[in-house]
């Protein structure tokens, strides 16, 4: 992908993304396709550790903007020359990122100043695959991702004589309760992606070349150096912080199958054992908010149904994007600019092909934010646009720090800003802006809690294995013939779930139909920021005094709470996350107790409900 900041998070789609770049300086020349020669020139003396870092910064810069225009053309209109175009630019940026991330891995760090070595850290770290120095291989790189993701982009399956795309799929699994129907464009959608192993495969091979001219074992191992603390380190707080929700996930896997049970059937969904991957409302099972009808206590009151509301009362896209931005602005931020509006794709458009996939981009590094999204109008696309939205807000919060530093404390903080004021679109919300008329009594909280549950606490063991995954495939642990075999192992290991219809074919290649793989974003920041996005409202609310259950709690129009995350978000990555995090909440440590807390009087209600059951798979 091109700049950290553009693609990186806000997971466009990235290719060969360069990593923390960096940037500033106005006096930056123009993405040209000559890079100003900042490492190499043979005889001239060697450039202390500043100039070269400010020299890269600003190059580095420089070039993330073209290649990120470049890419936005791609991805809001997919042709031969728009992918021709982007991956060229993608090539020629890694390229030269991978070569920069290189010398400044040269430079050592002692008696450096700080905020140099900093950078520095952050130039070697900040590729997501680097590009071996070898002729040529940048542009195969740049080649071979563009092709994934133009496979998963434009990916279409017949079922019944008629085309279908991934949306309509997913629209279909939200409703349909029909098992044959759910397993067929389950089956369906997974059918696009065996085409892509074999290149997948090659994009590997030549991503731990680039990690390995880095010093790292592999790229696995560079996508762990970037939390400031060692890789095997991170690797154990992801297993601690699994550790903490995983009794809850455990409770709501039990309830659900159970519940599953009583609607298909032994047949369909056995009462004991892993649960039909089809069957929960969502593609990747990976979160399973849509089958709330299925799986609603019998006893109390409903949860409210916010699509419905949303219909009801006449909103569209644009008016989704509208409310989300009066979220922003009752906390004290700026309104958007003016080209966010003119320049934001915010539904499908019409006769061409683009990435569906909703991301949120700064073109200049500055002021030039816009989302992407196909927009539905539905409960789910509401909170995603409050995600992305989190994404715009924080670049801009940021955008004064040096390029370098313009990006979240870590990819976990950019994905939790969003959702933490998510998490806030609490009944009380919806009465304040007029969706709902009147806010439900106490009976109600257990179905509310768990919509929420199966929505964020469903969630985590996914955001948890895909890295995992791709964690063996570049340390080799699998390899192209066990690929599939590797990530079922882990969907059954950490979701308790199975495919429909039996073993998989020999040639399926099932992580390619989740957009993150052949579009290359890293997966674990979903996982932080399941757990960060509650430990920021858990603070947020008890800086607003709040005192009730957790989950009632909305920060809507608190101008304290926003002035002091603003504090935090224009930190940008200039500081360790931990700095940020205590800047905010006062905890050094990311944190599960936050989930818990606010899952308590769920987590009680699932025990009763389950008791009797052998729970697990
Ligand atoms: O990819 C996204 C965002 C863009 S950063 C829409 N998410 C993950 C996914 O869809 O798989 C948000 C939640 C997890
Ligand atoms: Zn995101």
């Amino acid at each position: 992908m091109l700049s950290m900041k553009k693609a990186r998070w806000l997971a466009a789609a990235a290719i060969v993304a360069l990593a923390a770049a960096c940037a500033h300086e106005a006096t930056a020349p123009s993405a040209s396709v000559t890079p100003v020669p900042v490492v190499a020139a043979p005889p001239a003396p060697r450039l202390s550790a500043a100039e070269f870092v400010a020299r890269a910064e600003a190059e580095l810069a420089a070039m993330s903007e073209a290649a990120g225009r470049a890419d936005w053309m791609r991805q809001t209109n997919i042709t031969f020359d728009t992918n021709w175009l982007a991956a060229r630019a993608n090539a020629q940026i890694t390229e030269r990122a991978s070569a920069l991330a290189k010398e400044a891995a040269s430079y050592p760090a002692a008696g450096l100043d700080p905020v140099v070595a900093r950078k520095l850290e952050l130039m070697k770290r900040g590729l997501t695959l680097p590009a071996p120095g070898r002729e040529g291989v940048a542009q195969q790189m740049a080649d071979i991702a563009t092709k994934l993701e133009e496979i998963y982009a434009t990916g279409t399956f017949r079922i019944d004589g008629r085309d279908i795309d991934l949306e309509a799929a997913s629209n279909e699994m939200v409703t349909s309760r029909d098992p044959r129907r759910l397993a067929a464009l389950w089956t369906g959608w997974h059918s696009i992606s065996p085409p892509m192993r074999d290149d997948y495969a090659r994009l590997v091979s030549l991503a731990n070349e680039g990690s390995a001219e880095l010093g790292f074992t592999d790229t696995g191992a560079l996508w762990r150096s970037k939390y400031d603390m060692p890789a095997d380190a991170f690797a154990a707080e992801t297993d601690r912080l699994w550790g903490q929700v995983e009794p809850l996930y455990k409770q709501l896997h039990c309830y659900t199958r159970a519940r599953l049970n009583a609607r298909y059937g032994e047949a369909v969904q056995p009462a004991s054992g892993p649960i039909r991957a089809d069957l929960l409302g969502n593609m990747w099972a990976q979160s399973w908010g849509n089958i709330y009808d299925v799986v609603a206590p019998r006893t109390r009151a409903p949860s409210i149904d916010v699509t419905a509301r949303l219909r009801a009362n006449r909103y569209d896209a644009v008016k989704m994007v509208r409310t989300g931005e009066g979220f922003f602005s009752s906390l004290g931020f700026a309104p958007l600019p003016e080209t966010f509006w003119q320049r934001s794709m915010i539904t499908r458009p019409q006769g061409r092909d683009v990435v569906c996939h909703a991301s949120a981009w700064d073109l200049d590094n500055m002021d030039d934010i816009r989302i992407k999204m196909c927009t539905e109008v539905n409960e789910e696309d509401f909170q995603t646009v409050h995600h992305e939205l989190g994404h715009n807000y924080y670049q801009r919060a940021y955008k004064n720090q040096p390029y370098m530093f313009k990006d979240g404390a870590n990819d976990g903080f950019h994905e939790a800003i969003g959702d933490m004021v998510g998490l806030s679109i609490t009944p009380e919300y919806l009465r304040r802006i007029g969706l709902i008329n009147q806010v439900p009594g106490d009976a109600a909280d257990t179905g509310l809690l768990l919509r929420m549950a199966l929505d964020k606490v469903a969630f985590m063991p996914f955001g948890l294995l895909v890295d995992k995954w791709r964690w063996q495939v570049y340390s080799g642990q699998a390899t192209p013939a066990t690929y599939n075999e590797a990530w079922w192992k882990l969907r059954t290991q950490y979701q308790g779930i199975v495919a429909p219809g039996g073993p998989r074919p020999a040639d399926a290649f099932d992580p390619g139909a989740k957009y993150h793989v052949p579009a290359n974003v890293p997966y674990m920041r979903y996982f932080l920021s399941h757990i960060l996005q509650f430990q920021f409202y858990r603070a947020a609310c008890q800086q607003a005094g709040w005192t009730g259950p957790l989950h009632r709690c909305t920060i809507y129009g608190n101008k304290e709470v926003g002035a002091r995350f603003n504090a935090m978000m224009e930190m940008g990555q200039s500081k360790p996350w931990p700095d940020a995090l205590e800047a905010f909440t006062g905890q050094r440590e990311i944190d599960a107790s936050a989930v818990t807390d606010y899952f308590k009087p769920l987590q009680g209600w699932l025990e009763e409900q389950n008791r009797g059951q052998q729970c697990g798979w």
